[in-house]
């Protein structure tokens, strides 16, 4: 498969932003170099180096073992323990394609997920915040073909152990180059079915390496990775891996609290971490209480949705910190304010971007180019942005540009510095706190309701969350009327992840609509207002 035009390959090569360097090699190379050097810390577990690169051996001797081959996908669903990393590197080294679900997501998406990428396995924990995932297992593993087990990190109950997959290391007989696809990550999306986003090792690394040098990481680095581990942002930006990558060590949160969080940051000596605005709020709020020596702390990062002007000048006092606005996207482009940048620069824009080869436009509705502090359409490519979704053609049609550059759906604009100011959004999309809900999605799930005959899912403004989910709903004339808690229950049952259940459900009789006829959810989110 190619993933990017031979042209724009060769250029990046040339250029030095891809190195030929397979991801896992970062582990090898300080399994080598610092055997002893802890890399994870998770609760009581500390695995170093050496440890964490034996066990990446292991698990692509025991995938291969299995009969899995080069290329061949595997969901990944864990929260934030050791072992992902076990099989995140494990995976690559075995050229297996891991799809990085999120631990939140329930039968619609992981369903979802291993039939459309055919995966062979899929690994979840046995329990993670009062749910089990080995009962979602069956179910999932009962209605996809293709896959073939279950591998559970912890009581595995009726399924496979992780340490069945622990083999003897083998060389591996054909191994993945770095231009190939490493894994399949997620979009928030915007449309009926989530995307799947093909990241390879060469680009991935290069947008890890330089994060890394852009947030100064060193080995003396300790990255607190308190959101779900396989998301974008604490995956890359520069995350676990940049971390990883510089010889640093990771403490894993096993979930963001300010309770948990701030006595780790205290307890691990923590000099960096990267969080969603709500959670941010959340920690300032609990450090202002006193109580935690956060002094290790030099670099909070803060991204995944706006952070507004307000909030941004409490976080640095109240951490004694510094503040790092971070703008991203899985399907590439990653946007930070600098070290170097001015005060009002790190308060006021979500950031620049990482590469001098990251190409941004800002165009007008028909893809015209405007001048610099006009709103307009972001338009994205470069050395770590994606050509097109995975599999996906008739959506890469009208998700990117004939050009290739990726329709980001953010409304920005530039500044003469040429920083980025997040405007705004054009897709069809809640950002619940940084968590993405694609209305259409939602949508299609009520659509089935036999009392609905028709629903909008729109954002409406939230002070904590930034926005949260409105589904406005037209009843049928003959039905029996639903009650709100009944609809909510309705996308649970559907198997949707919680944090796609809409906040607030309306009963209407019309929707506005816009000069040719469709549903104007510009109107709608004003009068949820
Ligand atoms: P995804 O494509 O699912 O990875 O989500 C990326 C999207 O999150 C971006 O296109 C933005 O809409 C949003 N986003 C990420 N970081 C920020 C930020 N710092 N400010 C505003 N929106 C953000
Ligand atoms: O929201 C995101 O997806 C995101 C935010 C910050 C991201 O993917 C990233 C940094 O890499």
């Amino acid at each position: 498969m190619t993933l990017w035009p031979e042209e724009f390959a060769a250029r990046y090569r040339e250029a030095g932003y891809w190195t030929g360097e397979p991801l896992d090699l970062m582990i090898r190379r300080h399994a080598a170099e610092r055997p002893g050097r802890i890399a994870v810390t998770d609760g009581e577990r500390h695995w170093s180096y050496a440890e964490l690169d034996r066990r990446a051996d292991r698990l692509a001797a025991g995938l291969l073992a299995r009969g899995l081959r080069r290329g061949d996908r595997i969901v990944l669903q864990l929260p934030n323990v050791a072992e992902f990393f076990e099989v995140f590197f494990g995976a690559l080294r075995a050229g297996v394609v891991p799809v990085m679900a999120l631990p939140a997501h329930r039968r619609a998406e992981i369903s979802y997920f291993c039939e459309f990428a055919e995966a062979r396995a899929l690994f979840v924990a046995d329990r993670h915040a009062g749910f089990d995932h080995r009962e979602l297992a069956a179910e999932v593993l009962a209605a996809v073909p293709s896959l073939g087990e279950v591998v559970v990190v912890g009581d595995p109950g009726r399924f496979t152990p992780i340490e069945e997959l622990r083999a003897e290391p083998a060389p591996v007989a054909d191994p993945p180059t770095a231009a190939d696809l490493a894994f399949l990550q997620l979009s928030g999306g915007s449309t009926g079915l989530p995307k799947l986003i093909p990241r390879s090792h060469d680009d991935y690394l290069y947008s890890v390496r330089e994060s890394a040098a852009i947030c100064e990481l060193t080995p003396a680095s300790v990255y607190l990775c308190a959101l779900p581990a396989a998301h974008n942002f604490p995956l890359s930006s520069p995350g676990t891996l940049g971390v990883l990558h510089v010889g640093g060590r990771v403490v894993l949160a096993p979930e963001p609290s300010p309770a948990t969080a701030l006595a780790l940051i205290e307890r691990e000596r923590v000099t960096i971490t990267g969080v969603v605005p709500p959670l941010a709020l959340a920690w300032a709020d609990a450090a202002a209480r006193g109580g935690h020596d956060l002094s290790s702390l030099e670099l909070l990062q803060v991204g995944g949705a706006k952070l507004s002007e307000e909030a941004a000048r409490r976080l640095g006092p109240a951490l004694g910190c510094r503040l790092q606005q971070v703008f991203g996207m899985a399907e590439g482009l990653v946007n930070y304010t600098r070290p170097e940048d001015s005060e009002e620069t790190v308060l006021t824009t979500q950031g620049r971007p990482i590469s001098p080869a990251d190409e941004v436009r800002v165009v007008d509705d028909e893809d015209r180019d405007l001048p610099d502090g006009e709103h307009g359409h972001l338009l994205t490519r470069g050395p770590y942005t994606i050509r097109g979704y995975w599999n996906a053609p008739e959506h890469n049609a009208r998700a990117f540009t004939a050009d290739g550059f990726y329709r980001t759906g953010d409304i920005v604009r530039r500044t003469p510095g040429g920083h980025l100011v997040v405007e705004g959004r054009a897709k069809d999309q809640i950002n619940r706190g940084g968590e993405k809900v694609a209305a259409e999605e939602v949508e299609n799930v009520l659509l089935a309701h036999p009392a609905v005959h028709d629903v909008a899912v729109v954002a409406t403004p939230d002070e904590y969350l930034g926005e949260r989910s409105c589904a406005y709903v037209i009843l049928r004339p003959e039905a029996p009327r639903p009650r709100a808690a009944e609809l909510r229950a309705f996308v649970r049952a559907g198997g949707l992840a919680d944090y796609k259940v809409p906040d607030r459900v309306e009963f209407v009789v019309e929707f506005p609509h816009t000069g040719i006829g469709k549903v104007s959810k510009k109107d709608l989110r004003s009068t949820a207002r």
